[in-house]
């Protein structure tokens, strides 16, 4: 057996320049570590990490966070298999009263979950994604990238009222070649944009626009002038966020000073839908609103990919209990707190039909776990924020080295999770 000799807890940086929780985990002469990452746009039922409080930081400095892996969590762990993930993760959820974890904190739990996951895979002298796999020597599924071009809501000031405006390119050959087209197309989108613009949180543009269409309608724009065929090669997908601007029952568009119904928002981002080639679309409606992301999923579940983020949090039950209100599931460790509940999501995704996204946070670090996750529990799609900045293009990179190094074993799922789009359109509607 492969007991954890040592588990410490330390306090490192996140890409908001917030502090955060790594853990390192010993067994032995190996190693493992792990970050946690924070969200912006976060649901409600999320595990909950543990903040300061106080003025440092704005309140956000994770001392008693990293305190908490040393006194609690390490005491809790040391001499366990670093093999056995579920008993490791039954003694990190066994040490909080409450399911979110919110006295440990859900940032402790998941770099210490994680860190162990890492050193297990380090006891077999394999990279994670194989650990995670097993033995078996077919074809490896590398996912479609889910790439931010524009950034907004809570990641952007609330400049604009949408979240993320992706594209994802289906039509590419490879992981390697997705974003290489992606590159052009974040190229195209910034064309003409003063340095001073910025760039939101996850590194996608800053959304200077007058309408949130004219956010969709100048991502397609830059999609047909980086010389892809809308519809055919590249799609774009939103993470609308919804539940960010759902108050009493109405959706507030402040970019726009008008605030719409249920079923206004339904017939709105239906549109978009029909209009732009968009072929995924993450909490359209509220995570309140259930009823409404069950119309929306009943009007266009069949041709467009609905995701549920905020609406399931990665909770497995969640994802049961409200299977028809969405075809996909937004896959995050730290919603769930250990990689046990994480896993046990995907699952329940997969029982009920549901696809998965394994999914970054808008508060990330150089920790590439998640590519090892999606790779090695075999997700067809992965979303981790823009083609920029090094928290992401760790992700990106790393996927090229686990594409790389399986040569002819590589799979990249390409159109497999999604509808293809009924028409081809270019550049939007005239
Ligand atoms: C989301 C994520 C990533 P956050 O809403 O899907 O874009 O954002 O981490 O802020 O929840
Ligand atoms: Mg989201």
């Amino acid at each position: 057996m492969n007991a954890i000799t040592s588990l410490t807890g330390r306090r490192v940086w996140d890409s908001r320049g917030r502090p955060t929780v790594e853990v390192e985990v010993h067994s032995g002469p190996h190693t493992g570590r792990a970050i946690a990452p924070a969200g912006a746009s976060t649901g409600s039922a999320e595990a909950v990490e543990r903040r300061d409080g106080g003025s440092a930081f704005g309140g956000r400095d994770v001392r008693q966070a990293v305190a908490n892996v040393d006194r609690l969590i390490a005491p809790a762990l040391v001499g366990l298999c670093v093999d056995d993930q579920q008993a490791i993760d039954a003694a990190i959820e066994a040490l909080d009263p409450s399911p979110s974890l919110a006295t440990v904190g859900a940032n402790a739990a998941v770099a210490a979950s994680l860190a162990c996951l890492h050193a297990a895979a380090a006891t077999r002298g394999e990279p994670l994604w194989q650990s995670l796999r097993g033995s078996d020597d077919g074809d490896v599924v590398i996912p479609l990238p889910e790439i931010q071009i524009f950034g907004g809501g809570a990641h952007a000031g609330r400049r604009i009222d949408i979240q993320d405006l992706m594209v994802m390119a289906p039509g590419a050959a490879s992981f390697a070649e997705a974003l290489d087209w992606t590159a052009e197309i974040y190229r195209a989108a910034g064309a003409g944009r003063t340095g001073s613009a910025g760039v939101a949180d996850e590194g996608g543009w800053w959304p200077d626009f007058a309408a949130n269409e004219d956010a969709i309608e100048t991502l397609a724009a830059a999609v047909g002038a980086a010389g892809f065929v809308l519809g055919r090669d590249v799609v774009l997908s939103l993470d609308i966020a919804a539940s960010e601007f759902w108050h009493d029952g109405r959706y507030r568009l402040a970019l726009e000073d008008r605030d719409i119904s249920t079923d206004e928002m339904i017939e709105l981002v239906s549109r978009w839908c029909r209009d732009y080639s968009i072929a995924s679309v993450e909490d359209p409606l509220g995570e309140h609103d259930v009823d409404g992301m069950r119309a929306f999923t009943a009007a266009m579940g069949d041709r467009v990919q609905v995701i549920g983020d905020d609406l399931y949090v990665t909770n497995a039950a969640r994802v049961a209990d409200l299977a028809d209100a969405a075809t996909a599931v937004l896959v995050k460790v730290n919603q769930a707190g250990t990689v046990t509940r994480t896993r046990a999501a995907l699952d329940a995704a997969r029982a009920n039909g549901l696809g998965a996204v394994v999914s970054a946070r808008s508060g990330e670090s150089e920790d590439v776990s998640i590519v090892h996750l999606a790779v090695g529990w075999g997700a067809a799609q992965f979303k981790v924020g823009s083609i920029t900045r090094g928290e992401r293009t760790a992700k990106w990179n790393e996927m090229l080295r686990v594409e790389e190094s399986l040569g002819r074993r590589a799979r990249f799922a390409g159109w497999q999770p999604l509808h293809r789009p009924a028409t081809t359109s270019v550049g939007g509607p005239s």
